[in-house]
């Protein structure tokens, strides 16, 4: 035991003093690159020797977690693209996140090798990264953590306040209501993931949660879609938000928008009714393929900071994606915004299934009669009328 100890103080010390970056750098270290032609069990364990290193430095809280398998040599065939997968989960969501890795990987990536970064609150462990790079069809698999300030209550949040509020949500049966961590994570994704160094280098990214699936075979590289046709928001589903958690929302952030100038082709008319008020229209966030330049952009960045100064991501429960919605549809030109209503698509409760042609050509194995957008609480019948000028 003590010599145990007594190893991991050196190696955390070596650690620091071989790295020498700051807290505030963050540069990811040496990758550990996957050699091909070595038996499984010898790669295993110098993976594992590999990644301990750092899981131990990033637990006893001294550097963030930011490890890279480069597995390049394993794609089959790998995407120029300038594209990755992004997934924010938990070390406990390993399985259902192999579930839709494995779905993914039948459907659409044994022909576009792309890159994935995987982000998380807390540092990963060996355990979760073997698992989920001993799937991997190849690519550089970067793990990351999420800076301590960018998860939780900034500074000028009264916390009595926003829990006085939290219980007034708890008291309507609010969905949600109570979750702490759920609002971490809806401020993370309206301000700070298209920040994270491991993303810096990209141009697009593709989100996926562990738990969704998909169901129909994706023959075109979804980036090179997006390049070539200037897409820079790509959603799947869309539906309505529940008003409750939004109660300010729409206010502020139309202030904020009447200040600056949109293009004129916008796609105000998928949120705004005609009186002015929110109709509650919104891209479901947990799939997203999307240009993440747009939310670097200063516009984007002034949005986020804005609302995020009036403080409703605790004081009432703003999603993610109402926000990302309302500044696609205001910052971006109509033709910039993309349905992909050809994926096959489940995050439960609700699915999205092609119909017809699509179903047969893309040989779906979802229903295409549960499909959402006939639903009727889909918000998909006014995008194509938006889209189609027909409104
Ligand atoms: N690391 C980490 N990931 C989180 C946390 N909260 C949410 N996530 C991730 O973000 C995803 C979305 O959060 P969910 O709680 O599933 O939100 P949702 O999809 O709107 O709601 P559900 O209907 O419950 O799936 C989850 O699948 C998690 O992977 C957190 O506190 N830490
Ligand atoms: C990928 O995109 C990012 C963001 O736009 C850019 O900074 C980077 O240079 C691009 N990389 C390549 C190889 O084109
Ligand atoms: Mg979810």
């Amino acid at each position: 035991m003590l010599f145990v100890a007594f190893c991991l103080v050196l190696g955390v010390l070596g650690h620091v003093v071989a790295s020498g970056f700051t807290d505030d750098e963050l540069v990811p270290l040496m990758p550990f690159i996957w050699p091909k032609d070595e038996p499984l069990e010898a790669i295993v364990i110098d993976l594992e020797s590999y990644l301990e290193q750092h899981v131990t430095v990033a637990q006893a809280g001294l550097d963030l977690l930011s490890v890279t398998v480069d597995q390049t040599a394993v794609c089959e065939s790998r995407s120029p693209e300038n594209g990755t997968f992004v997934v924010l989960c938990r070390n406990d969501e390993l399985y259902s996140l192999l579930e839709t890795m494995q779905s993914i990987k039948d459907r659409y990536t044994h022909q576009f090798c792309h890159d994935w970064v995987f982000l998380n609150d807390e540092p990963f462990d060996e355990y979760f990264m073997t698992g989920i790079v001993l799937q991997m069809p190849g690519g550089m698999i970067s793990f990351g953590q999420i800076p301590k300030e960018q998860w939780g209550p900034p500074s000028w949040i009264d916390l009595a306040e926003a829990a006085k509020k939290q219980q007034a949500l708890v008291a309507k049966n609010v969905y949600k209501a109570d979750s702490n961590s759920y609002r971490n994570m809806c401020r993370y994704y309206s301000g700070f993931f298209y920040k994270h160094p491991l993303l810096s280098a990209y141009k697009y990214y593709w989100r996926l949660e562990p738990g969704v699936k998909y169901y129909c075979d994706i023959d075109y590289d979804v980036f090179r879609f997006m390049r070539e046709n200037d897409k820079k928001y790509g959603f799947t589903i869309s539906l309505f938000e529940y008003r409750d958690t939004i109660t300010s929302l729409w206010e502020i952030s139309k202030q904020w928008m009447s200040r600056m100038s949109l293009p004129l082709d916008n796609m105000v008319g998928f949120v705004e009714n005609a009186d002015g008020s929110y109709n509650l229209c919104h891209f479901w966030l947990n799939f997203e393929i999307a240009d993440l330049d747009f939310f670097r952009s200063p516009q984007y960045q002034a949005y986020f900071d804005h609302l995020d100064r009036a403080g409703g991501f605790y004081y009432e429960r703003w999603g993610d994606a109402p926000v990302h919605t309302i500044a696609a549809t205001h910052l971006l030109a109509k033709s910039e915004i993309w349905w992909f209503r050809d994926m096959g698509y489940l995050h439960s409760p609700y699915l999205q299934c092609p119909q017809g042609k699509a179903f047969l050509s893309q040989r779906c194995a979802c229903n295409p009669e549960a499909d959402f957008t006939l639903s009727g609480i889909s918000c998909a019948p006014l995008y194509e009328a938006i889209q189609n000028d027909l409104l």
